[in-house]
This record gives C-alpha cells, structure tokens and sequence, in this order.
C-alpha cells in the first residue's frame, strides 16, 4: 500500500503493532484521541475523535486501507460507546465511501458471542450472542460493514479478535490468544488477497484449546503459527484455576458476561 491509516495507534494493540506497519505501507498514518509521540520518518500523525465526522473525512483521504483498532475497547458507559464504536464507525465508512473505499481490517471482538459456552465449538454461522453493550457495538460494527460491502462494494475483514497481547494472561487465554506475528501476518493476507469480500474472521492464533473455526477463510491464506498451549505451565504455577462456575471459566467472552450496565453520570 501507498499509504496506511491506523486508528487507536496510541492503545495497547496500536503500540504493539506500530512499527510493523513500515513493512506494509510506504506512508503509515497513525491516529488517535489520545497522544502518539513523535512520527518517525514513514508516519503521519492526526490526533482527532473518531466521532468527529468532519475530522474522519479528512483522516481517511488519501488512504488505500484502514487497520481500525480506534474504539472503546472494554464495557463501558453507553454514551462513550455510542460515540466512538457507533458514530465513530458510521463516520469512518462514510469517510471510506467518499475516498475511493480503501480495504478495511475492522477489529471487532469475541464479545460479539461472549454468551456461548467454553465447551462449545463454533464457526461464523453461529448467531450473535453479546455478553455487553461493548459486544453489541462490535455487532453494530459488523453489521454495518456488511451493508457497506452489499450496497457499495466496500470491502472489510471483520476480525473477531480474541485476546491479542504479549501472552496469555489468564487459562481462558489459551483458547482466545493470538499473538502479535499471527495478526500480522492476517493483517499481510487481508491486504493482499486480489479479493477478500467482507468475511468473519477469528482473530486466534493455531492454540490447542481454541474455539474457533476459520475454515471458511482458507482462501485468505492467512496459517497462524503460534499457539498458547507453550503458556500453560506458566500460567498453572502462577495462578489458580477459576472455579468451574466462575464466568472466566463459563463463558467465552469470560468476565465481561458479568460486567454491570455502566451508569451515566
Ligand atoms: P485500547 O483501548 O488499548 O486502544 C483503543 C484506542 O482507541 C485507545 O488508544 C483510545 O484512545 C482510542 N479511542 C477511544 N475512543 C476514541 C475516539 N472517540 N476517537 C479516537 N480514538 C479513540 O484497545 P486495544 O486493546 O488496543 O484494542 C484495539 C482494538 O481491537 C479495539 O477496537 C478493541 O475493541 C479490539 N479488540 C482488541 C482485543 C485485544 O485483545 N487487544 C480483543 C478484541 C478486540
Ligand atoms: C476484547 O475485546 C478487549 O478489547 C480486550 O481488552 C480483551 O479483554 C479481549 O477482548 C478478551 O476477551 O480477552
């Protein structure tokens, strides 16, 4: 690509990724509500709120793809949500529609199906099951996305990430964790595929214990190499088991199934 745009630059998964941007794009524009530091050679920084329809416009131009990370990333209040995972995605695809459609990593989450249980195996065709309202914007999120791809040829992946980080931080991580070279060798084989319509994709590395069934992406070409199983020991010497009730060890989606509606101020 000419030039990249990434959203959410300065969260956790923005920063891990940031450097390995160079070796998809010449110029890689960062973005955020939040501060990024200083740009190096290759990048641009615009520092704006992704509810901010007439700041999106100006983002997206010149851009031909999107890795949007930029978004509320855990359960929160609903008029945050609402602002950056709602609004914040309408203006985004609206941005894109006005600039010639640059490809689109959307990264929604597992808590788009958080309710079903750990010992059921699913693929995309399994209905929605939202374990909170951050859930259910990840839902408006894909929802959106296809509408884009159906009425305008917007072309998205919809990346249902599961636990992206350095390692697993807990046992349910073993079956959600995908690790940093996995996505971004997905973020290589989104933006490469001569064409990649606008499907679901599990965002989990090749984990022993996963969930998860990508078979219907083959055509993506996208092998994750890594796999948490290698994390077990260490996570068993450092911490407890969840008990066989708690929501860490019910749900998918974990803890967020017990997460409360957050309160307005
Ligand atoms: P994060 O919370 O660390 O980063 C999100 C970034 O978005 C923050 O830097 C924040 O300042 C920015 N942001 C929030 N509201 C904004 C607004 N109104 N305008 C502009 N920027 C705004 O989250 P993380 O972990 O880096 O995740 C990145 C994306 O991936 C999020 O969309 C999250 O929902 C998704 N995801 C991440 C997973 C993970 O394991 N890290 C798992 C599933 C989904
Ligand atoms: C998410 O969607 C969150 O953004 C991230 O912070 C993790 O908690 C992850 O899911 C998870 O389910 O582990």
């Amino acid at each position: 690509m000419k030039r990249l745009l990434m959203t959410g630059a300065a969260g956790g998964l923005g920063r891990a990724m940031r450097q390995r941007m160079a070796r998809h794009a010449d110029v890689v524009r960062l973005s955020d509500i939040a501060d990024m530091g200083d740009a190096a050679p290759h990048e641009e920084i615009v520092q704006c709120d992704l509810g901010n329809a007439d700041a999106v416009m100006k983002l997206v131009e010149g851009c031909d793809g999107i890795l949007h990370l930029g978004g509320i990333s855990v359960e929160d209040k609903f008029s945050k949500i609402l602002n950056a995972n709602l609004l914040g995605l309408y203006n985004l695809y609206e941005a894109a529609r006005a600039h010639g459609h640059p490809r689109i990593l959307f990264a929604s989450s597992n808590h788009t199906i958080g309710f079903y249980r750990q010992d059921q195996h699913i693929d995309v065709t399994a209905p929605m099951r939202p374990d909170g309202l951050y859930g259910v914007s990840k839902c408006f999120g894909e929802a959106l996305a296809r509408m884009y791809f159906e009425k305008f040829g917007q072309e998205s992946a919809l990346v249902r990430i599961g636990s992206c980080m350095e390692k697993p931080k807990n046992h349910r991580m073993l079956s959600t964790w995908m690790s940093y070279d996995d996505f971004d060798s997905m973020i290589e084989c989104i933006f490469r595929a001569p064409m990649l319509g606008c499907p679901v994709i599990w965002g989990v590395s090749d984990n022993d214990s996963k969930w998860w069934d990508n078979s219907h992406a083959a055509y993506l070409g996208w092998r994750p190499k890594d796999n948490a199983e290698r994390f077990r020991a260490e996570l068993d010497a450092a911490m407890e088991k969840p008990g066989p009730n708690a929501a860490l060890s019910l749900y998918q989606g974990g803890a967020f199934a017990e997460d409360p509606i957050f309160p307005e101020d």
